[in-house]
């Protein structure tokens, strides 16, 4: 039996997120953490009493709201300069596509992450993390695809994984090579996705920097056979995969990805028939990306009923990118997913949380506040889960509980 000195937070109103149910009411009022993890939760009335023993300090929450920590699970956090311009292109009526095909676009952002250094990169990214970590994201995923050759890739992996050393966060790197083709292949993306695939994810998964592989597969990006290529790879590396899929069309690309099990299939506003069904089978989450529609004043919203009907577990997440999703604020995507999807409050936070970090392939250890889970947990200044997606341009969090220590 341990011994090691725990900890009592008490007079606590928690949410645990294990489910879309519990993430809709306060469950209990006390939390135990043995170090890094959370050894009990439940009423402190029931609190057994040699575990009350063990507790050797105690933390008064003052009847404050208790969350998992946030997971913010698609990000393409790091990249160099921005796309203001195009911002205000698109607002005199030019659209996102038109302006990608002229080599602004993704390729813009290319050309500024090739050009600055490590530092620059990781100072640019400092300012979205920290205003995302100010409001209780306690992990998050960072993808590349800024870089698209086999260093530059590997840089901005690297400065991924270099911030969450630095800012004590929880940080999952994902490869996203195939994001757009490159200019020195351009006209030959076949070749380009085999180069990708078969050369660059071999050796960059050699040097410990991915954790999962991701494909733009949509009108005017990747194709659903370009994503087999990459995925056979994938799959012979023991890498999971996620995809972007059906924001502007649909490519079959939720087929592909589901039979290779993916963790999640990411936008969604275009889903194809039977692909609901398919992630449902495939336990695929659907990241749904509310910032980004918004951005673009898109009209046509994900099927959520129907994803909701089919039993496929919902997420929600920021995008943050210089091109559609310029923000770093992931309780403004939850509201943005409640008033522009119709998530209800519930399936926002359990959105953010439990089945975020599914997405992420991370269930069992994070986004849920549960014996054995990591401690990571946000006190909110809010008496009830719902007011998370109900307040915009305030942010409540009180405090951030980080494995087990208060920040
Ligand atoms: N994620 C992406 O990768 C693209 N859209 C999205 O939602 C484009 C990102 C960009 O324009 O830089
Ligand atoms: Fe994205």
């Amino acid at each position: 039996m341990s011994v090691t000195p725990a900890i009592l937070w008490r007079n606590a109103r928690v949410v645990p997120c294990t489910s879309i149910a519990t993430a809709a009411t306060v469950q209990a009022d006390a939390i135990v953490t043995d170090g890094a993890r959370i050894e009990w939760v439940g009423r402190e009335a029931m609190l057994p009493a040699a575990l009350r023993e063990r507790c050797r300090s105690v933390h008064d929450l003052g009847d404050r709201l208790v969350t998992p920590g946030l997971i913010d699970c698609h990000t393409h956090l790091v990249f160099a300069g921005d796309r203001a311009a195009e911002f205000a292109e698109r607002q005199r009526g030019v659209s996102y596509e038109e302006i990608a095909r002229r080599g602004g676009g993704i390729l813009s952002t290319v050309h500024a992450t090739r050009a600055a250094g490590t530092e620059i990169l990781l100072d640019a990214a400092r300012p979205r993390l920290d205003a995302l970590l100010r409001e209780g994201v306690t992990a998050i995923e960072i993808k590349s695809g800024y870089g698209l050759t086999l260093e530059a890739e590997a840089r901005m992996l690297e400065v991924a994984r270099e911030l969450g050393r630095r800012h004590g966060v929880f940080v999952r790197t994902t490869y996203l090579a195939a994001h757009a083709v490159p200019p020195e292949f351009s006209g030959r993306s076949a070749e380009y996705v085999r180069v990708l695939a078969r050369d660059w994810l071999p050796e960059l998964a050699r040097r410990g920097l991915v954790d999962a592989v991701d494909i733009y597969c949509d009108r005017g990006a990747f194709s659903a056979a370009d994503a087999v290529v990459l995925f056979e790879v994938s799959r012979e590396l023991g890498l999971p995969i996620k995809m972007h899929a059906g924001q502007f069309a649909d490519v079959g690309g939720v087929e592909v990805a589901t039979r290779f099990t993916a963790l999640s299939c990411d936008h969604l506003e275009e889903l194809g028939a039977g692909d609901a069904t398919r992630m449902a089978a495939a336990g695929t989450v659907a990241v749904l990306l509310p910032v980004a529609y918004y951005t673009l004043g898109q009209t046509k919203p994900p099927p959520v009923a129907l994803l909701r009907r089919e039993g496929v577990p919902i997420a929600v997440a920021t995008d943050c990118n210089p091109g559609t999703s310029p923000c770093a604020s992931l309780l403004l995507a939850m509201n943005m997913a409640c008033r522009l999807f119709a998530l209800t409050p519930e399936e926002a936070l359990a959105g953010v949380t439990h089945h975020a970090a599914q997405a992420l392939g991370l269930a069992l250890g994070r986004g849920s506040l549960a014996p054995g889970a990591v401690a990571d947990f946000v006190i909110w200044d809010l008496a009830a889960p719902h007011e998370l997606s109900y307040w915009t341009g305030i942010n409540r969090c009180h405090a951030v509980v980080r494995g087990g220590a208060m920040q």
